[in-house]
This record gives C-alpha cells, sequence and structure tokens, in this order.
C-alpha cells in the first residue's frame, strides 16, 4: 500500500505514534511518506521513508500562513505524484479537515482518508464551538477513524454526536517491546548516579511530559515533597519541557526540594531516563492513553497514575501499577510510599509490567490492526467502485 502520514511534529505521543507507525509499515514492505511541518523530534525516519515538508507562508495582508490549506495542498500534491491509497492523518485538528479538501481535489480516483484522534483534538480544542461543526464534518467524512482507547471511542462519540452506523476502530498504542527490555539492578543503578545523581540505595522517581496543564507537572512535584518529607530519601527525575516546567520548578524551589531534582528539558531519547528510574509518576488530569506510562511500564518502571481517561486501559491497578483519584496528593505519597517501602513488591509491580506490556501493547500487534483497518478502506471503495 501506499500511504502519506500526517502529525504534529510535538514532543507528544502522537507524534511519537505517527513516525513509529511510517516506520514499521514502511520495514512490511508499504511505501509511507511522512508529511509535516517538521519530523517529529523524537524520531529519526529511515532513508526509505521520505519526508515531504509542509510550507506554510505568511502574507503582509493577514500575518501568519493557512496551515489547514499548506497541508491539503502539499497531500494532494503527494497523492498525486505517488499514486498515494491511503492519507492516514494524527490528531484531529485540523488534520482531518486538510485531508477531506485533498481528497475532495483529487475526485473518486483519490485516496482514502483515515483519521487517528489522540485525546484533546476531541475533548478540548476539538470540541470548542469554533472548530466543532467543521471538524465533526471531516471525522464523519473519513473513510474509517481510530482512537487508541475504549475510552476516548466514548468521548468522541459523545462530543461528535457520532450516529451508530459510524465506527470508530480503537487501536491501542504501542510500544517497540524488543527496544525496551527492562536492565538488572546494576546498570539501573549505573544510570540512577549518572543521569539522576542518585546515591547507592536511593530511589528514583520519574515524571516524563510535555509539561501542558493537563498534565499537572507541579501536582508531581508536591508528591515527591511529600514522600521525601515522611522520611524516604529520593531524588526526582523531571524529563521534558513545556508551559509548566518553570511553574514546577518554582515549586520544587519553595518546597525546599529543587537540589534533589534533575530537570532534563526536553529530550530525544526518554528511555535512557526510565532506565534511570524505580517508579513513574502520571499526575494528568486527563489522559486518552497514556503513552508515556506505557514507556515506563515496558521498561519494566512500574506506574503510579491518576485514574483519569484511558489511563485504566494501560496500567493495570495493584499489578503493574497503583491508580489513584485525579488531584489526591496524599493518595499519591501513599501510593509511590507503599513500592517505594516494599522492594519485593516493587521488583514484582516491575516484572508483571514488562510482561503485560510484551503481551498487549507490543509494536507488530497494532501495525496489524491498522493495516486490516486500512485494508477495509480499500475494499470498501473497490466495492463502491465496482457497483457504479
Ligand atoms: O491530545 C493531546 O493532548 C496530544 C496528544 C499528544 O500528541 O501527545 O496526546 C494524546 O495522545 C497520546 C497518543 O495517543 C496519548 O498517549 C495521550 O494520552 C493523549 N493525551 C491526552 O489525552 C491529554
Amino acid at each position: 500500500m501506499r500511504i502519506a502520514m500526517t502529525s504534529y511534529p510535538s514532543f507528544g505521543g502522537s507524534a511519537s505514534v505517527a513516525a513509529s507507525l511510517a516506520e514499521a509499515l514502511d520495514a512490511r514492505g508499504h511505501r509511507v511518506r511522512f508529511v509535516a511541518t517538521e519530523v517529529p523530534p523524537t524520531h529519526r525516519l529511515p532513508s526509505s521513508v521520505p519526508f515531504d515538508r509542509v510550507d506554510v507562508p505568511g502574507y503582509s495582508l493577514f500575518g501568519d500562513g493557512f496551515y489547514t490549506v499548506a497541508l491539503a495542498d502539499k497531500l494532494a500534491d503527494v497523492a498525486r505524484a505517488d499514486g498515494i491509497d491511503i492519507i492516514h492523518v494524527h490528531y484531529a485538528l485540523p488534520h482531518a479537515v486538510s485531508a477531506y479538501l485533498a481528497k475532495q481535489m483529487l475526485g473518486p480516483a483519490g485516496p482514502s482518508v483515515v483519521v487517528t484522534m489522540h485525546g484533546t483534538d476531541v475533548t478540548r480544542i476539538g470540541a470548542e464551538p469554533a472548530y466543532r461543526d467543521a471538524l465533526r464534518f471531516a471525522v464523519l467524512a473519513a473513510d474509517a477513524r481510530s482512537v487508541p482507547s475504549h475510552y476516548l471511542a466514548g468521548a468522541a462519540r459523545r462530543r461528535f454526536d457520532l450516529p451508530r452506523e459510524v465506527d470508530i476502530d480503537v487501536i491501542a498504542n504501542f510500544v517497540d517491546c524488543e527496544a525496551l527490555q527492562p536492565k538488572d539492578d546494576a546498570e539501573r543503578a549505573r544510570s540512577a548516579r549518572e543521569l539522576a545523581g542518585a546515591a547507592r540505595g536511593q530511589r528514583v522517581l520519574c515524571h516524563v511530559s510535555n509539561f501542558r496543564r493537563v498534565k499537572r507537572a507541579p501536582d508531581v512535584v508536591r508528591v515527591f515533597a511529600a514522600v521525601r518529607q515522611r522520611g524516604r530519601d529520593a531524588r526526582l527525575l523531571m524529563v521534558g519541557d513545556g508551559p509548566e516546567h518553570d511553574a514546577a520548578r518554582t515549586l520544587a524551589r519553595e518546597l525546599g526540594v529543587d537540589e534533589h531534582v534533575t530537570w532534563t528539558g526536553s529530550v530525544g531519547d526518554v528511555q535512557r531516563y526510565l532506565y534511570a528510574s524505580d517508579l513513574f509518576l502520571l499526575t494528568s488530569e486527563e489522559e486518552s492513553f497514556g503513552l508515556a506510562a506505557l514507556e515506563a511500564l515496558a521498561s519494566g518502571v512500574p506506574v503510579v497514575a491518576t485514574d483519569v481517561g484511558g489511563v485504566s486501559e494501560v496500567v493495570a491497578h495493584d499489578k503493574t501499577g497503583l491508580l489513584v483519584p485525579l488531584g489526591d496528593i496524599e493518595a499519591m505519597t501513599r501510593a509511590v510510599e507503599r513500592l517505594l517501602g516494599d522492594d519485593a513488591k516493587r521488583a514484582n509491580f516491575a516484572a508483571a509490567a514488562h510482561r503485560d506490556a510484551e503481551r498487549r501493547f507490543c509494536l507488530p500487534l497494532r501495525v496489524a490492526e491498522y493495516e486490516a483497518m486500512y485494508e477495509r478502506v480499500l475494499a470498501g471503495k473497490r466495492h463502491r467502485a465496482h457497483a457504479l
């Protein structure tokens, strides 16, 4: 199949899913092109996946350019030049609209459109009255839709008021299980020392995000401070950057724990930091899935997370991690203490976390599901052409 893949080039889950999927489909023999303003910073596309840059020229009359239109133009261009079968866009706003426009430009012989919704494109920004109707139209007009969790399928159905007969495929996010093998204790201790400044026996907590408000990074700091206050000599790795980074850091200073925190800023290779960690903290007020938590689990790092959105579809409570109510600092602190204070329990959780990720979330399972969705879409198209 010939596939054009699009995502924002963000430090975020949707970009990571799009780039990993492009790479995996390429390895399976499909011809894939990546169409975006930049390659996602966390990935290097193989040379067999051409990158088609979307330029968005501005003009003195209107200032910034029109990304939605420029992307449609580029998608149509790429599809025309390379006989693309499927345009697969990640994050619906505005990508579903651009893909719809490109499809209309190319007519009935043109590509089919697949839209993967990821989270706030449904629940927040996509639900804004200023965008909602156009976005709903484009999501409905797509040839197939997917989401990473049952939670988001329900949310999308409600927000966009999708009729019953409109299918949404639930295709969970995935990790490269071969690349994420847990390290032994000695290697973990070495990474903890080098990357988190941890002394022998000192435990390392870790948070990875793009520090958007929805992640509630200051809550990570609150939990960490409470854990230390109760006598647990731990360190904290804060990996990533974004709007609430400085607020989280200021809070760490105010609570007197900043000297025990390593702030890495944005990094391409999150993996090294996971290998230095004993526990992963996810404090989000909303997550359709929580890819960062899955990466931790696959690396053998148990997760303590807020029980929101689709997180419980990823973290198995009391087996691979502990789920606590949103914003409940005391409950999260106790959950952290429970796992930090019991090495055997933490080791059991770590082993279960890796096993569960291998069983449910490895890349080949998901690539097969995406391929099946594409094939269904193309079969439908052939069927319709035949019926005419
Ligand atoms: O929807 C977003 O907020 C952005 C998006 C991203 O690009 O990071 O995050 C969402 O998609 C990820 C990949 O499917 C999921 O793992 C995240 O849970 C989800 N974020 C939210 O729902 C807040």
